[in-house]
């Protein structure tokens, strides 16, 4: 596995734009960690990856997701997300995120690059980067 994404506390990224979640920020060691998505994207376009989601949450309950396709587009597609192949410990982590929309299919938004398909800025009311 390759570790893409970390975060061990309620940490708002609010001041990370486009060129920081495309680049990349923070490390394994620290509590927030970005891989970056064009380095994802040269990843899963080299070669087919799974995506394993891992969370724990305060009260010690643990959840698994995993997805048997993983694939990202490129920046002028806005890094869109495509999994597929879903097992997991309990529903599809991915089946509801914030409003109700699933990641799945979605282009990547940061506060300075609003790529999801409502009116208002998803990544500025909800701080930090995501598939919205
Ligand atoms: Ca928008």
């Amino acid at each position: 596995w390759i570790l893409i994404h970390q975060r061990l506390d309620s940490t708002v990224w609010s001041p990370f734009g486009w060129s920081s979640y495309r680049n990349g920020f923070g490390s394994i060691s620290t509590a927030y960690y970005w891989f970056g998505l064009e380095p994802i994207y040269q990843l899963v376009s080299a070669k087919q990856y799974m995506l394993k989601i891992e969370v724990q949450l305060t009260n010690g309950l643990y959840f698994v997701d995993q997805y048997s396709t993983f694939n990202l587009k490129d920046e002028a597609g806005k890094y869109a997300l495509h999994t597929s192949g879903w097992t997991g410990t309990n529903t599809d982590i991915f089946d509801y995120s914030l409003l109700g929309c699933r990641p799945d299919g979605q282009k990547f938004s940061t506060y300075d690059n609003d790529n999801d398909g409502l009116l208002v800025n998803c990544a500025s009311q909800n701080g930090g980067g995501w598939w919205f």
